[in-house]
């Protein structure tokens, strides 16, 4: 391979498991920090300043150091004409299928209820459930939520899954589109949100949207904050028409100390760690896609500038 310089651009994240990542997977490849003034073939980056691609005109391929791009929306303008590659799975899927499970497996076991129970000090037991009356709903058939919807229907439990276009995961009853929606999640008695944060499904987890979950249903967003009315969550919650809510993402990160999510008894609250970026995976899979470029192969994981993901 001809010599490269790469730059990387870790946002606010530690950027030495990456660098560290990349001399073992690239080395012979220069890795340069912004701001340079070398000319890159590369960058990798999270959250980058749109003042790097008025510099960087030689570059071939942007890659995501994560699986969602929407860090990359303020700047997607300046990438038109330029390949921008994210990361698919890299160890995240396995990640995104145990805080699924888990939050599948407390409904199912009706841990709320028993928490509640303790808190009143009363002794009650109620009948087993079998798997299959859970109905699980999973918004986002891609490379994770196609991976949980199926972990999930290969455990036992009755699995929907919601895309924009009709996707076919084996074990899970698929809809599509706008006009499905409330058909699929009609039954859902846990949601889990595993959809990109677009123009399209920015503040989609609303009143109107959870009202269509059936009472006693909870919600799981392992996806984007921005996708989640909190306010409106906080209300259905305390009206009872949701029993809870499993929250890893949130609009703004961290949460407010003021937040009543923080405190709200039937909320938990996970500081954006379902399926945390393995910086050995990760640039292991930006290597392995470089060298296909360079060798005039295609790639996956091309990201469409103008679905936003
Ligand atoms: P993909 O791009 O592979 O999949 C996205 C899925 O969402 C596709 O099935 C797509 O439909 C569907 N979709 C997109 N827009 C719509 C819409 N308007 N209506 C219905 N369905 C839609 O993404 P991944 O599975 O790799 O990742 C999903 C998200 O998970 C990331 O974008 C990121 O935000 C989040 N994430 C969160 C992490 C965390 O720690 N909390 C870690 C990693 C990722 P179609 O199949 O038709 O294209
Ligand atoms: C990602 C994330 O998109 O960590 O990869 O949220």
């Amino acid at each position: 391979m001809r010599p490269l310089k790469i730059i990387l651009y870790a946002g606010g994240w530690d950027v030495a498991p990456w660098r560290e990542a990349f001399a073992r997977h690239l080395p012979s490849a220069t890795v340069l920090s912004w701001p340079t003034d070398a000319r890159a073939d590369y960058a990798a980056v999270w959250a980058p300043p749109l003042a790097m691609f008025a510099e960087q005109s030689d570059l071939r391929a942007v890659f995501s150091l994560g699986a969602g791009v929407d860090h990359l929306v303020p700047v997607m303008g300046a990438l038109r004409g330029t390949a921008v590659v994210r990361i698919e799975d890299a160890g995240m899927a396995d990640q995104m299928i145990e805080y699924a499970l888990l939050a599948a497996l407390m409904k199912h076991r009706r841990w709320s209820t028993y928490a509640a129970q303790q808190t009143a000090r009363r002794w009650q037991r109620h009948d087993a459930r079998p798997r299959a009356d859970l109905v699980v709903g999973v918004m986002g058939l891609g490379v994770l939520g196609g991976a949980v919807a199926r972990a999930l229907a290969d455990f036992g439990y009755t699995v929907r899954g919601w895309s924009r276009r009709a996707r076919a995961v084996e074990g899970v009853r698929a809809f599509a589109g706008e006009g499905e929606l409330a058909a699929f999640l009609a039954p859902c008695e846990l949601l889990v949100d595993m959809l990109p944060l677009t123009p399209s499904t920015e503040s989609l987890l609303d009143r109107r949207v959870l009202s269509l979950l059936p009472r006693g249903a909870a919600l799981v967003n392992v996806a984007r904050g921005k996708h989640l009315v909190e306010e409106d969550l906080v209300a259905l919650l305390d009206e009872g028409h949701l029993e809870g809510a499993t929250l890893d993402v949130f609009r703004h990160e961290p949460i407010a100390d003021e937040s009543p999510l923080w405190r709200h008894p039937r909320v938990t609250v996970t500081p954006h760690v379902a399926a945390i970026s393995v910086p050995e995976r990760c640039v292991a899979q930006v290597a392995e896609k470089i060298a296909r470029l360079e060798a005039g192969l295609a790639v996956t994981g091309l990201v469409d500038l103008d679905a936003k993901y």
